[in-house]
């Protein structure tokens, strides 16, 4: 077990927290995952996550930092660097954001000046705080305009994206979702900025995973900028990184460090390291198809189950689950599911009448579930587990019984990096 020693070490010095780790493991193994921006890591990165470089400064970049010692984190991050831009096909790499939103105010910062106009996509309709919400400092500090998606379609409208960046004439456009079911059409998105002036930049962090495996087209070489979280698709260590182009690379640098951060998490960026190399390998395209196989799979169930998909379907590791005709709203759903031990997050639709605290929807993702080895049949069990607690949402006695058999269900499948050595 990889756990065995350190967590031996932790029980004796520390049984409050081991035994919080050990009951996390317990309701990683017995619940099933479908929030769509979770996985499960794997034995190796989570090795390299745990692993004596936490204790290195290295503020700086391989070959230039502000620290002596650091030839072997400078390994560890070339290595980084270079996989990552094997892996999506880019000219330059920084590996060192600790998050996604760090990312994102590391790329505006590259580009922008307080006070320019961005484009992004509404957060209430698969956007993301970062790209624009008054609440953040992307709309604190920037003057955004938004997009979202056609009513009757529910896809990205891209001809009212040009008509705004006609009129707007922002300095970026902000491509990327965390809500959104389909593929995105970068292509489409960098005639529009051509067309208008504006630079690309696309937030590519729910979709990584599936871009590295080629099933989701590429924002390479369509962007200008890209960023990406390292943890969702991708399975890698919670973290990120800025992709760009070379004219870009010193001015990405510059603002990730020392503009936005100060020392590297090179424990971090050597497990960032490792799960490029593992999504370079060709079983990571079989693993990346079947995430989506597992979406539209369960797409399909659900809508024969009675259940209105947003959009009609996927064609990516998510879906959006309209709760209206159960008369459910989002909240409700989420409490009845996760009574069952089935975990996804409450969303809102698009033009939800309800706020995001509430919400008509659901999001459910099949990345983490992919992970542990599901395919068809078991994602047929996973629908029926779904529509069983959805129908029984205001009968606790129900939903505790779906619970337990949630729990043998899911208990048959390991827990990567943890109960196997995947
Ligand atoms: N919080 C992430 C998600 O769930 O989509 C985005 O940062």
């Amino acid at each position: 077990m990889r756990e065995g020693r350190a967590m031996s070490v932790l029980t004796t010095r520390d049984p409050e927290i081991a035994a919080a780790i050990a009951a996390d493991e317990g309701r990683q193994r017995e619940e099933l995952v479908l929030i769509a921006s979770e996985n499960y890591a794997s034995a190796a990165v989570l090795e390299a996550t745990g692993c004596v470089m936490t204790n290195k400064y290295a503020e700086g970049y391989p070959g230039r930092r502000y620290y002596a010692g650091c030839d072997h984190v400078d390994v560890a991050e070339r290595l980084a660097q270079e996989r990552g831009k094997k892996l999506f096909n880019a000219e330059h790499a920084n590996v060192q954001p600790h998050s996604g939103s760090t990312a994102n105010m590391a790329a505006y910062f590259a580009v922008l000046k307080p006070g320019d106009r961005v484009l992004g996509m509404r957060l209430d309709q698969g956007g993301h705080l970062t790209h624009g919400s008054p609440v953040n400092f992307s709309g604190k500090l920037y003057e955004f305009a938004s997009y979202g998606v056609d009513r009757e379609t529910e896809l990205i409208d891209y001809g009212e994206v040009a008509r705004i960046a006609r009129e707007f004439k922002p300095k970026i456009i902000v491509a990327g979702a965390t809500a959104y079911p389909r593929v995105i059409d970068f292509q489409r998105f960098e005639s529009i900025a051509h067309e208008t002036g504006a630079l690309l930049m696309v937030d590519m962090a729910h979709i990584a995973g599936l871009i590295a495996g080629g099933v989701h087209p590429s924002p390479f070489p369509h962007a200008n900028i890209v960023t990406t979280t390292t943890h969702k698709t991708l399975r890698g260590p919670r973290g990120a990184a800025i992709f760009c182009r070379s004219g870009l690379a010193k001015a990405v640098d510059s603002a990730v460090f020392p503009n936005v951060q100060g020392g590297p998490l090179m424990h971090v960026i050597a497990a960032k390291a490792v799960a490029f190399g593992e999504a370079l390998k060709p079983e990571f395209k079989t693993y990346a198809a079947q995430i989506v196989e597992n979406a539209r799979g369960l797409a399909a169930a659900l809508s024969a189950g009675g259940l209105r998909i947003v959009s009609g379907g996927t064609d990516n590791h998510l879906i959006l689950v309209d709760m209206t005709l159960l008369t459910l709203t989002g909240q409700q759903a989420e409490d009845a599911l996760r009574t069952a031990g089935i975990i996804v997050n409450k969303n809102t639709i698009p033009y939800d009448p309800r706020p995001p605290r509430v919400a008509s929807g659901v999001r459910i993702g099949t990345p983490a579930v992919t992970s542990r080895g599901m395919k068809g049949p078991e994602i047929s069990r996973v629908a029926k587990f779904i529509l069983a607690a959805l129908r029984a949402a205001d009968k606790r006695d129900e939903l505790g019984s779906i619970r337990a058999r949630v729990a043998k269900f899911a208990s048959q499948f390991p827990v990567p990096g943890v109960s196997d050595r995947g």
